[in-house]
């Protein structure tokens, strides 16, 4: 091992998130003097399961949610282990990590801190080789640029808007490349800003940059959408397809799901499954993630068996990128595609394992932000590296979301005739 690509230091930094809440940053220092940062996202409505976040808990200081000692234990225990190992073997980097906080969920390090020198290692490990992160992480062979799904009407906790549902996201399915994909998209969020304002209706937005506003029920918002795809000339379902991110778990429980922000009754499962199967006959859906909630293993069961044929059934909540869960979920025949964010498992390493878990299973993977997030653009190089297919952050708009975005464009150029894009909902989610 060249002196190069050892591992001299470790530093910790508390900075402000996308909601103005603190999160943590840090920094990785080779004895050569090279160094590579990389910032934590977080989440609001977080699966039960996920690896703990470890916030101070001292309200004197950003009402608890400071945090300090995540920055100690990166400074401290964990700097202290890696001294000296070699950046580029990311495995074992995170393998050590792992074993020296010894719980099943990252309780005593936190997975922020993890997280946080997981990714700042890979940078630098980038660094060393003189490789863009998507091949440092991918190899050769990662020239996959992901579908994105942008947010572009946001409800549930990222926003006041009175919709139940989370996210109401579109997906350039039409587009002949991501950065055409990117245009469809920024072209349609700008023709639904028109038509809210035509209709007197607020255009400020949320916390995934999608608008929030005051809208009847749920189902307007489909039709808002639709409105908006035709309004920006293209055709909804072969241009620009829905996704869904309900995430249940904010107002469902023990199978009953509540959807009185909209005024509308509380729903059983089965009608839940009966809703999404008018909607998926309305309007042009091809992914619902969340659709019931974590606790309600059978609704996604049934949804799978009902609708997998015509949707992409996604797990989020209930398989928290955790190798464990997505296994369960595969035995089960649960969903057909999971959410990855590297923040619910808290390492590099065991997220590429739950996407070629998810992969080998035959099924989708969407590489996704938090709502909480920060300028690190570090899920675009991840999102190509492991081959996804699909990635979200968000709307076109906020800068910590259009820098994912805006990454990705530059990754594409990067590969330039290598780059290859291609709509995953053909095979084998095709709409009947
Ligand atoms: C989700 C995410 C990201 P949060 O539910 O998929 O959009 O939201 O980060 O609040 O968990
Ligand atoms: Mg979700």
């Amino acid at each position: 091992m060249s002196p190069s690509t050892r591992i001299a230091n470790l530093y910790g930094r508390e900075i402000l998130d996308s909601r103005g809440n603190p999160t943590l940053a840090v920094t990785l220092v080779l004895e050569s003097g090279a160094e590579a940062s990389a910032a934590v996202p977080s989440g609001a409505s977080t699966g039960a399961n996920e690896a703990v976040e470890l916030r101070d808990g001292d309200p004197a200081r950003y009402g608890g949610k400071g945090v300090l000692q995540a920055i100690g234990r990166v400074e401290g225990p964990i700097a202290s282990a890696l001294q000296g190992h070699d950046v580029c073997d990311q495995a074992a980097l995170d393998r050590a990590m792992i074993a020296l906080d010894g719980t099943p969920n990252k309780a005593r390090l936190g997975a922020n801190a993890i997280l946080g020198v997981s990714m700042a290692a890979a940078r630098a490990a980038s660094i060393v080789e003189g490789v863009p992160l998507y091949q440092q992480l991918g190899g050769e062979g990662a020239c996959l640029l992901p579908m994105p799904s942008m947010n572009v009407l946001n409800g549930g906790k990222h926003a006041d808007s009175g919709l139940d549902f989370q996210e109401f996201m579109i997906v350039p399915v039409g587009a002949p490349s991501f950065a055409e994909a990117l245009r469809y998209g920024a072209e349609t969020y700008a023709a639904i800003r028109s038509i809210l304002h035509k209709r007197g209706l607020k255009t400020a937005v949320g916390d995934e940059g999608g608008f929030a506003p005051a809208l009847e029920n749920n189902e307007e918002a489909c039709e808002l959408i639709v409105a908006g795809v035709e309004a920006a000339g293209y055709r909804p379902g072969q241009d620009i397809a829905i996704a869904l991110d309900p995430a249940a778990s904010s107002f469902g429980r023990g199978g009953v799901y509540d959807l009185a922000r909209a005024g509308q009754a509380r729903l059983d499962r089965t009608a839940m499954l009966a809703l999404y199967g008018r909607w998926i006959d309305a309007y042009p859906i091809v992914s619902i993630e969340d659709g019931f909630a974590e606790d309600d293993w059978q609704g996604f069961v049934e949804q799978t068996t009902a609708q997998g044929q015509r949707i992409q059934v996604m797990g989020d909540d209930i398989t928290v990128t955790n190798p464990h869960f997505i296994q369960e979920a595969i035995d089960r025949k649960a969903m057909n595609a999971v959410l990855i964010k590297l923040n619910q498992i808290g390492t590099v390493t065991e997220t590429v394992d739950a996407v070629n878990l998810c992969h080998k299973a035959g099924w989708g993977t969407m590489v996704s932000h938090r709502s909480g997030e920060t300028n690190d653009d570090f899920i675009a190089d991840f999102a190509v590296a492991v081959g996804a297919g699909q990635m979200k952050s968000g709307a076109p708009c906020r800068g910590e979301r259009l820098a994912k975005y805006n990454r990705l464009l530059e990754i594409e150029r990067m590969l330039g005739k290598r780059a290859f894009f291609t709509n995953p909902f053909t095979n084998p989610f095709a709409k009947a």
